[in-house]
């Protein structure tokens, strides 16, 4: 939709910025009045649309996403510039989570229970909100934006959504591939454009009832004081240093494996990254001379190049977020093991691109240790015992998630146990959550809600607990119970 202003701004990919992806709508409130005014007006009818009907539209668009999965892979990494195999992984991130929304049409399951009075029937349903107002991130421009679709469209809501700036081509392939599948004009509105002009404006409407949004801890915190005066649904997704507890017992090549993918993995720019590992002193030494040795083995490119392993940052405000934690760790005399400069020249001379980088002998209370980079910088903390990694890992003001190596159940069990994250992991990263278990973190991570799996469907919908007597008379719950 063209903005009302007639404004519109480039989108140029982060691997050679002197290619332009795409011309957006700079939107402005206005539009979002107009955006919040569609989705109003479709919502009585959308929500009359049978909820199995409404999950066929979902899988036919699901269908439409496997058969167009290379193609929007592709403008993903354009637009994004993570490498092909990722967005591959991010599309099929949407397929899942759309097919499994799908199926909701034919669930959403409630509950029916016997009265406590005879002839008395009672059951609980789910219900829509209303219109919803989803505010997406850039790291996964796809996925993310399914998580939070899928689940309110299921529901019969109807949605208004705001993509960040930096990738708003993958949400217009997604909405694309919903109408093509059938869904009604007004159900999904996208708007494109700035925070202060779009974003703030979609969550302080009247007419939007509920709002999620994935970003920083920051911007989350203002998202959930504009939705408080009118107590609306509020689902908040948003920091994250994530820890992989490296124990003595571990299978240090499987270790290492995890590592490197789960710290440099969509370039350390995923909330569920590992930018932190605590290692036990007895293997550090090995583990990080290891660890260092595949870092430096990584190939940094565009990432439609065949054999490129890592992508650039998004974009140059990031890069320059990464360099200022770099300095920060050199400062506090964390010891930088590889990396640790901007790349330049070349191939590169036209992206944002940035060394992996590896800082050891790091202590907690650095805040290398402590604070969400969001690029590729690893913090490698030594330790001596589970004990201690356990507690370096519960020291931060984040918890979404975490994860352990060991060959020993008894650690493993205890680490499952005492982690106070939203997911946890066992010989694997902290990287590789499945659409069909609930995602989300505790602490500054989230406001208790998670998105994925039925728990989604808690953030999109109200319940009603429904009473029919048929006993044709007056009958008083808690007192004429026959005693
Ligand atoms: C995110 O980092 O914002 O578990 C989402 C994972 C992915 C989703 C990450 N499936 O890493």
């Amino acid at each position: 939709m063209d903005a009302v202003s007639g404004r519109t701004f480039e989108n140029r990919n982060p691997a050679d910025t002197r290619e332009v992806v795409g011309t957006f709508a700079e939107s402005g409130p206005e539009d979002v009045q107009r955006a919040v005014a569609a989705a109003r007006d479709a919502f009585p009818r959308w929500r009359a649309v049978a909820a199995p009907k409404r999950g066929e539209i979902l899988f036919r668009a699901a269908e439409i996403l496997v058969k167009r999965k290379e193609e929007i892979s592709r403008d993903m990494t354009r637009e994004m510039g993570k490498v092909l195999a990722e967005t591959r992984g991010d599309v099929q991130e949407a397929i899942d989570m759309t097919y499994y929304m799908a199926g909701e049409g034919r669930r959403q399951f409630g509950q029916t229970t016997p009265s406590e009075l005879p002839d008395k029937f009672q059951m609980s349903v789910r219900m829509p909100v209303g219109v919803a107002g989803l505010i997406t991130p850039w790291n996964f421009p796809m996925a993310i934006p399914s998580w939070k679709m899928m689940p309110a469209l299921v529901l019969g809501n109807t949605v208004v959504i705001k993509p960040a700036t930096d990738t708003p081509l993958s949400v217009v392939n997604l909405v694309k591939v919903l109408e093509e599948a059938g869904l009604p004009a007004g159900v999904v509105n996208m708007v494109t454009g700035g925070g202060a002009e779009v974003g703030e404006p979609l969550m302080r409407h009247q007419d939007v009832g509920v709002v999620s949004f994935t970003g920083s801890t920051g911007v989350g915190r203002k998202v959930s004081e504009a939705c408080a005066p009118a107590f609306k649904h509020c689902h908040l997704e948003m920091g994250g240093k994530n820890i992989i507890m490296v124990m003595d017992d571990a299978r240090l090549d499987l270790a290492v494996d995890g590592a490197v993918w789960g710290g440099f993995g969509t370039t350390g720019q995923r909330c569920t990254a590992a930018s932190r590992i605590a290692v036990h002193k007895k293997v550090y030494p090995e583990f990080a001379a290891r660890f260092v040795e595949r870092t430096k083995a990584l190939r940094v490119g565009n990432g439609l190049e065949p054999g490129i392993d890592m992508g650039p940052c998004i974009n140059e405000s990031q890069r320059r977020t990464v360099e200022k934690y770099v300095e920060i760790a050199k400062g506090e005399r964390a010891k930088l093991l590889c990396g640790g400069h901007r790349l330049e020249g070349g191939a590169w001379t036209h992206g944002f691109f940035h060394e992996p980088t590896i800082f050891g002998d790091c202590s907690p209370a650095m805040r290398i240790s402590r604070e969400e980079v969001f690029g590729p910088v690893v913090a490698v903390i030594p330790v001596d015992s589970l004990e201690e990694a356990i507690e370096v890992g519960n020291s931060v003001e984040y918890g979404l998630s975490a994860s352990i190596y060991t060959q020993d159940i008894n650690k493993a069990f205890t680490a499952m146990r005492e982690m106070y994250t939203g997911i946890f992991y066992v010989n694997a990263p902290t990287i590789g959550a499945e659409t069909h278990l609930p995602f989300g973190g505790t602490k500054n991570t989230g406001n208790g809600h998670r998105e994925a799996c039925v728990q989604a469907l808690e953030v999109f919908g109200e319940w009603k607990s429904i009473y029919i007597d048929y006993s044709g008379h007056l009958q008083r719950a808690q007192i004429d119970t026959g005693e």
